[in-house]
């Protein structure tokens, strides 16, 4: 092999980058632009830890943006990922409706936009790549199959208060749907006061407390769309000098570790779980859709329901 040989091929690789320097592994990297719904509830700190941990890894450069429950703001965030031309758009939507003009820009842009936990409500399904989040309507079913098998023998009539989610959103439209299929079919059950308490301890407090004053204390069971709102009513009907999970019986969604503290104390009867954690399977997706591979429309995460009794054994075996 000849010496001009060898230093051709040198400068050749030295031409084609052969040996990664930093600027190309930071073209290798698959830029996403994530639209987190806020900090609302303990689900959702462990949301974007999860989100992040798998997005902040090798392999991806994240661009995190907190909405602080608006979706004016996840509004403006997607539109500034569109203009930073990011590889890949996921979000958690607020609310369902009201996305079209939005998503439309990202597809004209050429920017596939994968949607996490919430879902929306668009006229075109191709608005976006793929959708991974848990199914709402089966969570609200849980908790009413569950309500029907604790009241067993039960005569009634039973006086039921639900606090809902966010307004407008997928999982407070969807479980209050689910539940209500189900709880609407038995005549014992009365739902006497329904409204939302923003998925926020503080309000779920704020709003137990006017149900309670409303209907004189005279309520059997509360269904709340999650647990931080349960926690907050906990506190109301404590102060109002009832006994939550006793005097009041209760089931909320989420399964998050508040609930197997209030469920070891007595205070809570029955958790339905919904996985937070799906991080890691975002990723996946997020790197098939960048890489134009086919990924299924819909990915539902696996979940399953916890009463009180078994709250003591599974408390230190919740990852959030
Ligand atoms: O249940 C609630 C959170 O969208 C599934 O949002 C999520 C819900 C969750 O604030 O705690």
């Amino acid at each position: 092999m000849g010496k001009s040989f060898l230093l051709g091929m040198m400068s050749l690789l030295v031409l084609c980058g052969c040996s990664p320097s930093g600027a190309d592994r930071q073209a290798d990297r698959i830029t996403v632009g994530f639209s987190q719904v806020g900090a609302e509830s303990e689900w959702r700190t462990a949301n974007t830890a999860s989100v992040r941990a798998a997005l902040e890894a090798p392999g991806f450069n994240l661009k995190f943006s907190d909405a602080q429950q608006k979706q004016e703001n996840q509004i403006k965030a997607l539109r500034s990922f569109i203009a930073q031309r990011v590889d890949v758009i996921a979000f958690s939507p607020v609310v369902e409706s009201g996305w079209e003009t939005v998503l439309r820009e990202a597809k004209a842009a050429r920017i596939p936009v994968v949607l996490t936990d919430r879902a929306v409500k668009v006229s075109d399904d191709s608005l976006y790549a793929t959708f991974i989040g848990s199914d709402f309507v089966e969570e609200g079913r849980k908790a009413a199959r569950w309500l029907l098998q604790d009241s067993e023998g039960k005569p009634g009539p039973m006086r039921v208060v639900e606090l809902q989610g966010t307004v407008g959103s997928a999982p407070a439209i969807d479980r209050m749907k689910g539940f209500h299929e189900i709880i609407d079919a038995d005549p014992r059950f009365r739902i006497v006061r329904s409204q939302s308490g923003d998925f926020t301890r503080a309000k779920g407090k704020e709003v137990m407390e006017a149900f309670l004053k409303a209907e004189d204390g005279k309520i059997d069971v509360l269904f709340a769309h999650n647990d931080d709102m349960a926690i907050g009513a906990i506190q109301a009907i404590e102060e109002a000098g009832l006994k939550p999970g006793q005097d009041i019986r209760i089931v909320s969604i989420d399964g998050v570790r508040g609930a197997f503290e209030a469920m070891k104390a007595g205070k809570l009867n029955a958790t339905v779980e919904c996985n937070p954690l799906f991080g890691p399977r975002l990723a996946e997706l997020v790197r098939d859709v960048h890489a134009g591979k086919p990924v299924p429309k819909r990915v539902v995460v696996e979940e399953g329901v916890f009463v009180a009794s078994q709250a003591a054994a599974e408390l230190p075996k919740r990852k959030y």
